[in-house]
């Protein structure tokens, strides 16, 4: 059994989104957007009580140049998993994500159709789910959620508490026995799942928005009835291998906009912030049923992403092509 075909066996029917960074500029990238929503921002890990009132500046912090996804606990927010897996038994999978205060949040904003996105990799990349649990009032969330196979998980929450910007939290999900790591992934431009190609067009260069074409066809077939789910045409998820930094990606266009088609091609925008390989993961729906495709890209050709200087050279990235 491939990859692909192996990912496309693991995918619980659900899809993607990038909730967190949508529209509110770019959580990883270069440019700080101006602050436009004034009162709270990033500054929720503010200790109350320390009197001066705090309308602080929304300066750019080193958070703000930090991936998504690589830490368990930020603004505040902490993503706390409660349950424990073994392989291969489907799981009541239960977590919180507690707040500055250290209780179970329980606003949430609701980004693509959903209050929270939950993705669960194995850290060799090998494996794919993205679910959306369900909250109960206390703020305890719950999916089911099967590991075939023993090793080192990582578990992203992606979601906007009411008030609040966009996060992503990483916690990681370790399931006991005998560990097989896969061999690592090689860079391909095409990926099947369940009789569907999909093929990729365009380069990741880091510190830049990256246009990236997806094409999805069908026994040879130009695909082009995609279907919306939750609320695109396509969902990508993008990991950097090595940290599994969790990047934004946003697609270009939505369905019934009067100018994007439903297939074959989706594309999207995705922004790496250095060089190296990366998983990326399309999820579709057609006929029905969502389907995740996997691929492992390479960005920049290694070179890491010089720390940003405001003098950069105008051309900056060209040199990538
Ligand atoms: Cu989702």
């Amino acid at each position: 059994m491939n990859a692909a075909a192996k990912l496309g066996a693991y995918v619980l029917g659900l899809a993607v989104v990038f909730g967190g960074a949508l529209g509110v500029g770019s959580a990883v990238g270069q440019v700080g957007p101006a602050p436009t929503e004034p009162q709270h921002g990033t500054a929720h890990a503010t200790p109350a009580g320390d009197g001066h009132g705090g309308h602080e500046e929304t300066t750019a912090t080193a958070q703000d140049d930090t991936p998504g996804g690589l830490q368990v606990s930020q603004n505040g927010y902490t993503l706390n998993p409660l349950t424990t897996i073994k392989a291969g038994e489907p799981t009541d999978f239960r977590f919180t994500v507690t707040g500055p205060d250290g209780k179970p949040v329980t606003g949430y904003q609701v980004q693509h159709d959903k209050k929270l996105h939950f993705i669960v990799v194995s850290r060799d990349l090998g494996t794919f789910q993205h679910v959306h649990p369900d909250m109960a009032a206390d703020g305890v969330w719950s999916v089911k959620l099967t590991l075939d196979d023993p090793g080192a998980y990582r578990a992203f929450a992606d979601f906007a508490p009411t008030g609040g910007s966009g996060l992503t939290l990483g916690a990681d999900l370790l399931v006991a026995g005998d560990y097989k790591p896969r061999p690592p992934t090689e860079v391909s431009r095409t990926a099947t799942v369940d009789g569907y190609t999909v093929s990729l067009a365009g380069d990741l260069v880091p510190g830049q928005a990256s246009k990236l074409t997806l094409s999805v066809s069908k026994n040879g077939e130009p695909v082009t009835d995609l279907q919306p789910y939750l609320g695109a045409y396509g969902h990508l998820v993008a990991l950097r291998a090595g940290d599994l930094a969790y990047l934004h990606v946003h697609p270009d266009g939505e369905p019934g906009d009067g100018k994007t088609a439903a297939g074959p091609e989706i594309t999207f925008y995705a922004e790496v912030p250095s060089g190296g390989d990366y998983g990326l993961f399309l999820d579709f729906q057609h006929q029905g049923k969502v389907r995740t495709a996997a691929f492992t890209a390479q960005a920049g050709a290694g070179q890491p992403k010089p720390t940003a200087e405001p003098s950069a050279s105008p051309s900056h990235g060209n040199h990538t092509h």
